[in-house]
């Protein structure tokens, strides 16, 4: 062990924190005891230790724009406040037109990034999303598209009648390039079935993104947490992600989201509180997924939209390398009460990572590094 370890040396994580060091892998127990234990610093110091052999001070975040075709959806998960049913008021599906021309206007903020997702619309055929990638691709073909999540994807399979598979290989013609990590929720099918009961299960999320890894359309992956799963369901979901990943290989990222409860259904059934998960366990859980993640998925995120920009500063000493972007445009956290900015122009990102005593570094959506912002006269 090197001699920085000597931090957590007598603190109730050490054995943990020995076994993580030397490369050994952590298991269910360790896991369970790393969200059992108070040691916040202990485990936001292991969790910076481990980021740091990586990284050493950079952290990167992207140039890119969030595309949310429609809000129209008949799947009903008791998380999201974003949805709306047909013909409800505030329910919108956007035109090419409008589509296109949101792209067209940040064209020149130098967005690299487009993440398109939506909802499970009840009319949409599935040519209309294959038209929809073809025409942003015919205009923008160096703009990297990253559309649909896995649940997206079985839901245009079940709408088709076309297999998971042929469906993505249609949108990689189309120009899809990844897939956000979106729909994941928590893979325990019993709690999915209190909470999204419509959408595809943990199991059918694992397989579509492990059939994206393997036609070379990479991924990332999240988990929607602080609402009615345990700690024990965290620690399952993320050891799920590693098998799949020793299977696929393809997650680039994970993003662990702190669970927003204003106007969701779950909070209007008295099932979780109005407050979401505190700054704390937003920390340490971000710091367990380093430390449980370590050795199979290099890059964590501090989403900032869902974490607060404050908190996402101090996530850059607990495990996080990498804090999204510029975003342009999110509708799902602010549907549920988020009161972050919808989006940051890039030199405000690039001042709240130095600012947080980091090197910010510009990366595409596969985390090739585009530049570097060394210090704070750098032009931006
Ligand atoms: O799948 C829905 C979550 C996700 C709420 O891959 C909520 O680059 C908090 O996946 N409170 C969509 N979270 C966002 C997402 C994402 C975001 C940024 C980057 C990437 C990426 C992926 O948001 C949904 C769901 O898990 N969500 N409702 C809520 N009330």
């Amino acid at each position: 062990m090197k001699e920085k370890s000597a931090f957590w040396e007598n603190s109730d994580i050490a054995d943990i924190a020995g076994k993580v060091l030397s490369g050994d892998r952590l298991n269910r127990e360790d896991g369970i005891a790393l969200f059992k234990s108070n040691d916040l610093l202990q485990i936001g110091a292991l969790a910076d230790e481990l980021q740091r052999q990586k990284n050493g001070d950079v952290v990167t975040f992207v140039v890119n724009r969030h595309i949310n075709y429609t809000n129209v959806c008949v799947s009903g998960c008791k998380f999201c406040a974003y949805y709306r049913r047909e013909g409800e008021p505030g329910a919108y599906t956007l035109s090419m037109d409008d589509i296109m021309k949101k792209i067209d206007d940040s064209a020149g903020l130098g967005i690299t990034e487009l993440h398109v997702v939506g909802s499970h619309h009840p009319d949409l055929p599935f040519e209309f999303y294959v038209d929809m990638l073809e025409q942003i691709h015919e205009k923008y073909p160096d703009i990297h598209i990253k559309a649909f999540t896995a649940a997206e994807i079985e839901y245009f399979s079940r709408i088709s009648g076309h297999g998971t598979r042929d469906v993505l290989k249609r949108l990689k013609n189309a120009g899809l390039k990844s897939l956000p990590g979106g729909g994941a929720e928590i893979f325990n099918e019993a709690l999915r079935k209190k909470v999204c009961p419509n959408k595809i299960t943990g199991e059918g999320w694992i397989r579509v993104m492990e059939e994206a890894h393997s036609l070379g359309i990479k991924s990332n992956a999240t988990m929607l947490f602080g609402h009615v799963e345990r700690e024990e369901d965290r620690v399952d979901h993320l050891i799920r992600l590693r098998e799949a990943q020793e299977k696929s290989g393809g997650f680039q990222g994970f993003i662990p989201l702190p669970f927003h409860p204003a106007n969701t259904a779950l909070l209007r059934e008295g099932l979780v509180s109005e407050t979401g998960p505190s700054g704390s366990d937003i920390l340490k859980t971000i710091s367990i997924s380093r430390i449980m993640l370590e050795g199979y998925i290099d890059n964590i995120r501090a989403y900032w939209i869902m974490t607060g920009k404050k908190l996402a500063q101090i996530a850059l000493h607990y495990g996080a390398n990498d804090i999204d972007g510029t975003v342009i445009e999110e509708n799902i956290t602010h549907a549920a009460g988020a009161n972050t900015e919808e989006f940051l122009p890039k030199s405000e990102i690039i001042d709240m990572i130095q600012r947080a005593g980091r090197i910010p570094a510009q990366r595409t959506t596969t985390y090739e590094i585009v530049d570097y912002y060394e210090d704070r006269t750098n032009e931006i």
